[in-house]
């Protein structure tokens, strides 16, 4: 028959020294410990992520607010910066063909992790009845991630940053609202990339405006 070794008990570690000999202090297993730390380490180092969200089916301020809401309710996420409202030219298909968007961006600090975080996208999306039949069809909402900390991926399941950002004016116009400074990894300044696409075909909704989640 075969045997298993055990592993060698692991050293405990201890609150402070003067616990040592405290026969109350149960010790701690060092894989306890490691989670606790690594979670530790986790949050007190969020990440900075760019979110865009894009509506043009039903009530498209409500629904673009309800997925903010909803990213701000999800554990790990806190919205930091709601770029004004655009509505927007449909992109990528015939003129005329698809209700405009409402397009908008937000910045997030998170914990989760980018695919966490994409799965997250996707339950919102989900919760809005998002029906995918055609690439670039008309939706409810939309949430793609644009940028993850200075993270590079080509990933088709996440492609990061997003891999039309760079092109679109109506993410870079809200992206530069909300983060005048920021870079699109690999690809550039944001007002750079802004200046080189301009902004046509995407309008300024004054009269509307996202709230930032208490
Ligand atoms: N995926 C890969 N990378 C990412 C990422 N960074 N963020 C994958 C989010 N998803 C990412 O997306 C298809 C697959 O892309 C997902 O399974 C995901 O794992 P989808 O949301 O299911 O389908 P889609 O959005 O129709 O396709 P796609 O190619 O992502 O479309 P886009 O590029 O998002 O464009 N015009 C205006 N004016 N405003 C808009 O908001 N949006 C689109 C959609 C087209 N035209 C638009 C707008
Ligand atoms: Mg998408």
């Amino acid at each position: 028959m075969k045997t298993t070794q055990q592993p060698a008990p692991a050293t405990p570690r201890l609150p402070h020294a003067a616990s040592a000999n405290d026969p109350t202090v149960q010790p701690v297993p060092a894989s306890v410990v490691e989670q606790v730390d690594a979670a530790d380490v986790t949050l007190s180092n969020p990440k900075r992520a760019v979110i865009s969200l894009g509506s043009n089916l039903g009530n498209r301020l409500e629904t673009l607010q309800g997925a903010i809401d909803a990213l701000e309710d999800t554990p790990g996420v806190r919205v930091k910066a709601v770029s004004p409202v655009y509505e927007t030219e449909p992109w990528g298909v015939a003129a005329d063909s698809q209700p405009s968007y409402f397009n908008a961006v937000v910045l997030i600090k998170t914990t989760l992790p980018p695919d966490s975080l994409l799965e997250r996208g996707h339950a919102i999306e989900e919760a809005f009845e998002r029906v995918r039949d055609e690439r670039w069809g008309p939706r409810t909402i939309d949430v793609d991630i644009l940028a993850y900390q200075d993270v590079v991926s080509d990933d088709p399941r996440l492609t990061l940053p997003h891999p039309r950002a760079h092109e679109r004016a109506f993410v870079l116009v809200p992206w530069h609202d909300v983060d005048p400074e920021a870079e699109v990894p690999g690809r550039g300044a944001v007002a750079a990339l802004l200046a080189a696409v301009g902004n046509e075909g995407v309008n300024h909704r004054a009269d509307l405006e996202l709230r930032l989640p208490e």
